[in-house]
């Protein structure tokens, strides 16, 4: 890890240049702020662009570039669930790209660019699971849980964290997991029941396991790839993957249709998907799978042989009709119930 970091701290010294002309770039960026940090830094300092970079999660983002599209003030979004990108692509809200890399990454994530006609791309993969602290556990006698079944139990209510699928990409995720896992009646009827365990849905998907990780709560529903960062920090994590199976992210970046600095969108989307940049995420202790087969992969991100993944249909599930569709039946179905 601090190898990592030396060696991507060396890199990006050897690649500066002298502050230039070189223009700017307006992002937005879905992933964690300490990645966001280091890109903004990073891609500055070895370019000369400038870079003006906003932090929101998958959701807020989707919102933002639905309420700017008259006057886009953003070139690129970078990272961040990808229904939402699927669903800016159907609505025309991004650019069709094809960045000469698209060979050197994984088939996922150039199926993710050819059902998107191209105008989005995946540039990370994370499998959706559950997040405890093994300290409130133990506490309050409460066992691991396993399975999806295993959260309904009674044991568990008011224990359970999840973001609200209307704001977040991440529980939007679980939402279409559940559905392709169970179908959508026995879907729903899971959901309703789960609801009674929740104490809280939260704005942001990644909420819950920090919430988890500093024992506000002992349980949550989240992207397992982002408990080992807890950990190292000293919190009482750990994680584990529904049996039943479970669904995983394609992270996504997507160039912003009438983008203002289209060049430089377009420059640092080819450096985005270049092993170089895409090390970035396991330098600042963000473990998702990189999305270029030849970046390196850290013993943190989960092993996705392990894990029991459903065969998620992201063209399905990242339609705008059916993820407003969804949302829509969770909002009156499931959040207006008491708890
Ligand atoms: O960076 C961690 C991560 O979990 O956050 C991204 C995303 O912004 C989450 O969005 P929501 O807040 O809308 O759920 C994920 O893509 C990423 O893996």
């Amino acid at each position: 890890m601090k190898q990592s970091l030396i060696a991507v701290a060396a890199w990006a010294a050897a690649a500066s240049v002298q502050a230039q002309d070189a223009g700017q770039i307006n992002i937005i960026c879905s992933v964690q702020a300490e990645w966001c940090n280091m890109i903004q830094t990073v891609y500055a300092r070895t370019t000369g662009v400038k870079v003006n970079m906003s932090l929101k999660g998958s959701g807020e983002a989707l919102a933002q570039l639905i309420a700017e599209r008259a006057n886009p003030k953003t070139d690129i979004w970078f990272g961040g669930t990808g229904d939402p990108h699927l669903q800016a692509a159907e609505n025309g809200l991004s650019l069709e790209y094809k960045s000469a890399a698209l060979p050197q990454l994984h088939a996922w994530a150039q199926q993710q660019a050819a059902q998107s006609s191209y105008k989005t791309v995946g540039i990370y993969s994370g499998p959706l699971g559950f997040g405890y602290n093994t300290e409130l556990l133990a506490k309050k006698k409460l066992p691991i849980p396993r399975s999806w079944a295993d959260l309904l139990n009674p044991v568990y209510k008011g224990e359970v964290q999840v973001a609200n699928p209307a704001s977040s990409g991440t529980a939007y995720t679980m939402v279409a997991t559940l559905v392709q896992l169970m179908g959508e009646d026995k879907a729903f009827d899971y959901m309703k029941h789960v609801h009674k365990n929740i104490n809280q849905y939260t704005r942001s998907g990644t909420a819950p396991i920090k919430a988890v990780a500093r024992g506000e709560t002992a349980v949550s529903i989240s992207f397992i790839h982002d408990a080992p960062q807890e950990k190292m920090q000293g919190f009482p994590v750990e994680t584990t993957t529904p049996s039943e199976g479970t669904g995983a992210e394609i992270g996504s970046m997507s160039i912003i249709k009438g983008a203002r600095n289209l060049a430089n969108a377009k420059k640092f989307y080819d450096w985005a998907l270049t092993p170089q940049a895409q090390q970035f995420g396991a330098a600042t202790k963000q473990y998702q799978l990189p999305s270029n087969k030849s970046t390196p992969v850290d013993p943190n991100v989960p092993d996705f042989k392990k894990i029991k993944l459903i065969n998620y249909d992201y063209a399905k599930y990242g339609a705008s009709a059916e993820r407003k569709r969804l949302i829509g039946k969770w909002e009156k179905d499931v959040n207006s119930l008491p708890r």
